[in-house]
C-alpha cells in the first residue's frame, strides 16, 4: 500500500504537535502534503507559529505550513490558553522557528491540492476547529467530492462536552463550521471524546517517551507534563487525554479503533447545548448515517505505536 496524502488542518496545541510527529515519523504510512493552521487552541498567529515549531522539532523544514482562517465562520473565537498554556505549546522550552510561512492561504492550498491531486487521493486530517475545511468545502464545492476521506478529532457522544456540560471544544469553537462538514457527503471518520478519553497519559506511559532520550521524546514528554495537570484536576483521571493523535494513529493502524457507524448531527442553535454532536447510536431514527463514530481504543497497542514511531524522529 503506498502512503495515504494527507494534509493536517490544525491548532497546536500540545496534543496536536503529538498527532503531527507522529504522522512525520511514519512516512510507510503517511505523506504530509502540507499543514494548514487555523484559530481554536490559541488565535492564528500562534497556531501558524506552533505548526512550524513541531516541525522543526521533527527535522522537516521541508513540510509547507499555510495560515488559515483567523476566527469562525459566524462567532467570536473562543481559545483554551487554561489547557494549553499562553503559547498553545506550553511546556518544553523549544526555538523560535526560522522556516516560513507559506505565502498562500490555508483554504486556497486545501482547493488547489484537491483539484490538483487525482480523486480520492488526498485525506484531510483535521484537528481543531472545522473552519478552514467548511470554507473550503463552500468556496470549491466541487472539492468535496473529490476527498478521499476527512478523519477528524471532535464531538463525544457519551463524555459529552469538555468545554461546556454539552460540547467538545473543537465543534463548540465553530459549530457552523462543523455542520457543514457533517452534513457534506465526504466520508467522516470521528475521534470524539469517547475515544480519546482512553487515550491517557499515564505516569509510566509519559516516562516511556522520556525514556526515549532524544529531544522529540523529552519534549513530548514535557508537552504531557503541562496540559496533564489540568486534566487530572478537571476529571481526576490518571493522565492527559491524548485526543488528536488519534486521527494520525488511526491512519496507521485502524484495527485498534472501533465504533459504530451512524449519523452524526450538529447542533447549531440551541445556547444551552451549541456545538453539541448528537450521534443516532443506538439507531433511534431513520437518519441517513454519515460519519464513523468511534467508541473504543486499544490503549496499550496506541500507547506502543506512539513511542516506536516517536523514538524514530
Ligand atoms: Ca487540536
Amino acid at each position: 500500500m503506498p502512503p495515504r496524502r494527507i494534509i493536517i488542518d490544525t491548532d497546536p496545541g500540545q496534543d496536536d504537535a503529538v498527532a503531527i510527529l507522529l504522522a512525520l515519523a511514519s512516512p510507510e504510512e503517511i505523506e504530509v502534503l502540507g499543514i494548514t493552521a487555523v484559530a481554536g487552541n490559541v488565535p492564528l498567529p500562534l497556531t501558524a507559529r506552533n505548526a512550524r515549531v513541531v516541525c522543526e522539532l521533527a527535522g522537516r523544514r521541508d513540510i509547507p505550513v499555510f495560515a488559515g482562517c483567523e476566527r469562525p465562520l459566524e462567532r467570536p473565537l473562543v481559545t483554551a490558553e487554561h489547557v494549553h498554556g499562553r503559547t498553545g505549546l506550553d511546556g518544553p522550552v523549544l526555538p523560535e522557528p526560522t522556516m516560513p510561512l507559506q505565502d498562500a492561504h490555508a483554504v486556497d492550498f486545501i482547493v488547489e491540492t484537491l483539484r490538483a491531486e487525482a480523486p480520492g487521493a488526498v485525506t484531510l486530517c483535521p484537528l481543531g476547529p472545522l473552519t478552514n475545511i467548511a470554507t473550503a468545502f463552500r468556496q470549491a464545492p466541487d472539492i468535496v467530492d473529490r476527498v478521499a476521506g476527512i478523519i477528524l478529532m471532535g464531538g463525544a457522544y457519551f463524555e459529552v462536552g469538555n468545554i461546556t456540560p454539552a460540547a467538545e471544544f473543537n465543534i463548540y469553537v465553530d459549530p457552523e463550521a462543523a455542520d457543514i462538514v457533517f452534513r457534506s457527503g465526504a466520508p467522516l471518520t470521528v475521534m470524539p471524546l469517547d475515544v480519546t478519553h482512553k487515550a491517557l497519559v499515564t505516569r509510566p506511559r509519559n516516562e516511556a517517551f522520556r525514556a526515549i532520550g532524544t529531544p522529540v521524546g523529552r519534549a513530548v514528554a514535557e508537552m504531557t507534563d503541562f496540559f496533564e495537570r489540568f486534566d487530572k484536576e478537571k476529571y481526576g483521571s490518571e493522565g492527559a487525554p491524548l485526543h488528536d493523535p488519534c486521527v494520525t494513529a488511526y491512519l496507521i493502524r485502524p484495527d485498534l479503533f472501533s465504533g459504530r457507524f451512524v449519523n452524526v448531527e450538529v447542533e447549531t442553535v440551541s445556547e444551552l447545548t451549541m456545538g453539541m454532536t448528537v450521534a443516532d447510536w443506538w439507531g433511534v431514527t431513520d437518519r441517513a448515517p454519515n460519519a464513523t463514530f468511534m467508541g473504543a481504543l486499544d490503549a496499550p497497542g496506541f500507547f506502543a505505536l506512539l513511542t516506536e514511531r516517536l523514538a524514530r524522529l
